[in-house]
């Protein structure tokens, strides 16, 4: 009987010893130590050979062993709870986990983006606005008189169930919401996308981008909107860019003007991207109509202001070398992976 207690012993150590990690070791488990040949009916079959007189002492030491071996064929069944793979050290939470594909940003965001954090280490704040608008804040508050051709069906995109909303044509319908606000003085970068009806083609869209921005206080002057947009372009493309400031005319602005960049293909020399001239037209600017300013209800003899806004594909196209503005809006992977991670 010694024997037997001493191969008893030696099984329960074997099973406190057992790493049962998956349902095969498990199944294997249970046939090797309570399958119907398996070691504890063999002990049980033992029962005969042991003295009389000892019966009842081994019977009692068999029994426990089988509980123990039954108690831990449950333990672990319970632990590997329907999935196959037991829980606790059988799992290595050490281990990486699977590595998800990094998507890219898009051209235009990148654009955008560097755009506005020029104009955020000068002070500007992003302000937001709908791209569904009414007629006031695209138009009337910016001082399109009636019947100004940017009005037109043909240039823009209107609700048939409402005509007086439309689909905005430039971001300034943000402005003039954060200007009625009545909180002065007021420094914002407003990014976003338009809607002008025109003809799809490689170099128009029906949807483009803008970033237009606004400064308004007391005091501010021509000068300062020099000196703001000399300093954006310098960031933009280097201290050894020129510019200079064309006059111009917007209903909104007053005066007015355009600023080109000397060419960035040919350093000014002239080539076909600029047209010969040496010179790139990057965006309008002005100061604000003191109309605009009253529209707002913002005094226009203690406060002026300037304004500004720049398409964002232009010159997405021109850093990236893409020759069709179509690419932006088609969504084809094989393109917009080609551009950087993340910025
Ligand atoms: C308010 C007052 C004035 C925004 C301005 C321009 C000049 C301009 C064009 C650039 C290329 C549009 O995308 S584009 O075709 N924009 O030339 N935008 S001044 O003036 C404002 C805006 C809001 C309240």
């Amino acid at each position: 009987m010694d024997f037997l207690l001493k191969q008893i012993a030696d099984y329960k150590t074997e099973i406190d010893t057992l790493e049962v990690a998956s349902a095969d070791n498990l199944e294997a488990y249970r046939i090797r130590f309570l399958g119907t040949k398996g070691i504890v009916k063999n002990m049980m079959g033992e029962m005969k050979n042991v003295p009389v007189d000892k019966k009842k002492e081994f019977g009692q030491i068999l029994n426990d062993f089988k509980q123990f071996a039954e108690g831990k064929y449950e333990l672990w069944k319970e632990s590997m709870s329907g999935n196959g793979v037991a829980a606790g050290p059988s799992i290595d939470l050490t281990l990486p986990g699977d590595q998800l594909p990094i998507g890219s940003r898009h051209p235009i965001s990148l654009m955008k983006n560097q755009i506005i954090s020029i104009y955020q280490r000068l002070g500007f704040s992003v302000a937001e606005g709908p791209e569904i608008e009414d007629d006031f804040h695209n138009f009337t508050a910016l001082n399109l008189p009636e019947h100004h051709p940017a009005r037109d069906m043909q240039d823009t995109f209107y609700i048939q169930q409402n005509p007086d909303w439309l689909l905005r044509t430039h971001t300034s319908n943000i402005q003039i919401r954060e200007m009625e606000k009545g909180q002065l003085p007021l420094r914002i970068i407003c990014p976003g996308r338009v809607y002008r009806n025109e003809t799809i083609s490689a170099r128009s869209h029906c949807f483009f981008h803008q970033v237009e921005g606004l400064y308004i206080d007391e005091n501010v002057s021509f000068a300062d909107l020099k000196q703001t947009l000399y300093y954006f372009v310098q960031e933009m493309y280097g201290k050894d860019v020129k510019v200079r400031f064309r006059p111009s005319y917007f209903p909104f602005t007053e005066p007015s003007a355009e600023m080109d960049i000397s060419c960035q293909i040919c350093g000014g020399k002239g080539c076909s991207i600029c047209k010969k001239t040496g010179w790139l037209e990057i965006l309008g600017c002005g100061m604000i109509h003191p109309n605009v300013l009253t529209n707002c209800g913002i005094d226009p003899d203690k406060y002026t202001g300037f304004a500004f806004g720049m398409g964002i594909e232009r010159p997405a196209l021109l850093k990236y070398g893409i020759n069709d503005i179509r690419l932006f809006s088609e969504n084809d992977v094989r393109f917009l992976r080609q551009f950087v991670a993340a910025t």
